[in-house]
Order: structure tokens, then C-alpha cells, then sequence
């Protein structure tokens, strides 16, 4: 495979919504982390991990007026790609007493010119199977190139 002409690009994730709070009836508010995983096999493969927050969590509730965490603008990935990237982002809901909750791994890859998915993805553009629709979160990323 040519990696000649692969192109500096930015992954950046823009929000993301909470379905279900994964927590009992009683509690207003989960405890969430993120672990975005970016990677490509381009270039001699680039692996990029970013924790969101850098500490702690977020307290989100799945109230439809509070369910949203707008304008995050975390980079996820910088880097040199040609053909190839993966985005998986897993989201943790935290509990002490027991053991933590998982949302639904949100995993991508795209193939084929990276020119090709530069683009903002996000849940409700591509039918009733769109991937940024999870079963209990949604996320809206953008893809730009440097
Ligand atoms: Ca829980
Ligand atoms: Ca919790
Ligand atoms: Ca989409």
C-alpha cells in the first residue's frame, strides 16, 4: 500500500449526550470519563489515547434539558494520515460501590483518502442506523484537515 501523500488532519470531539444516566431512579446524576482511543495504521501506525476529563468526571444527568455537554473541543487526535483511522471513544459511568458502567463502545474506522471523511459527524445525518446514535449516548465529532 502508497502512504506517500497522506495529509496532517484533527479530530476533535464536540459534544455528547447521555441517554441514560446508568444510575438508580433516585439519583439525579452519573459519573462520567471518556477514553477516546484514535488511531491509524498509516505511517508506521500512531495510537492516540485522551481521557475527557483529564481528571475527575463529569456529572450529567439523562433529563432531556441536562443531558448534553456542549462545546468540549477536545482534541482526540492530531496527526499524519493517508488512508486509515479508527475512532473508538468508551464512556465509563463511575460507582464505588460497585463495580463501574459501561456506555456502548462508539468504534468508527474510516478507510479509503482521508480527503474523502473530512467532515462533522453526527447522530441523525445517515438514517436510523447512524453510528454517533448509540443506545444510550450520542457524540458529534469533526474531522479537519490542517
Ligand atoms: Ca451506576
Ligand atoms: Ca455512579
Ligand atoms: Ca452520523
Amino acid at each position: 500500500m502508497s502512504e506517500t501523500g497522506g495529509s496532517k488532519i484533527r479530530v476533535t470531539l464536540r459534544w455528547l449526550q447521555i441517554l441514560d444516566k446508568m444510575e438508580p431512579f433516585f439519583k439525579e446524576k452519573g459519573e462520567f470519563a471518556f477514553l477516546a482511543k484514535v488511531s491509524t495504521d498509516n505511517h508506521g501506525g500512531q495510537v492516540q489515547e485522551t481521557r475527557i476529563p483529564r481528571k475527575g468526571h463529569y456529572s450529567v444527568s439523562d433529563h432531556p434539558r441536562w443531558n448534553r455537554l456542549n462545546d468540549l473541543d477536545k482534541v482526540i487526535f492530531e496527526g499524519e494520515v493517508t488512508d486509515h483511522l479508527k475512532v473508538e471513544i468508551q464512556g465509563t459511568e463511575l460507582d464505588w460501590l460497585s463495580a463501574n458502567d459501561l456506555l456502548e463502545l462508539y468504534s468508527r474506522t474510516f478507510e479509503g483518502p482521508i480527503a474523502d471523511h473530512i467532515a462533522q459527524f453526527e447522530p441523525g445525518d445517515e438514517g436510523s442506523e447512524d453510528p454517533e446514535n448509540l443506545s444510550n449516548w450520542r457524540l458529534g465529532y469533526e474531522i479537519e484537515a490542517l
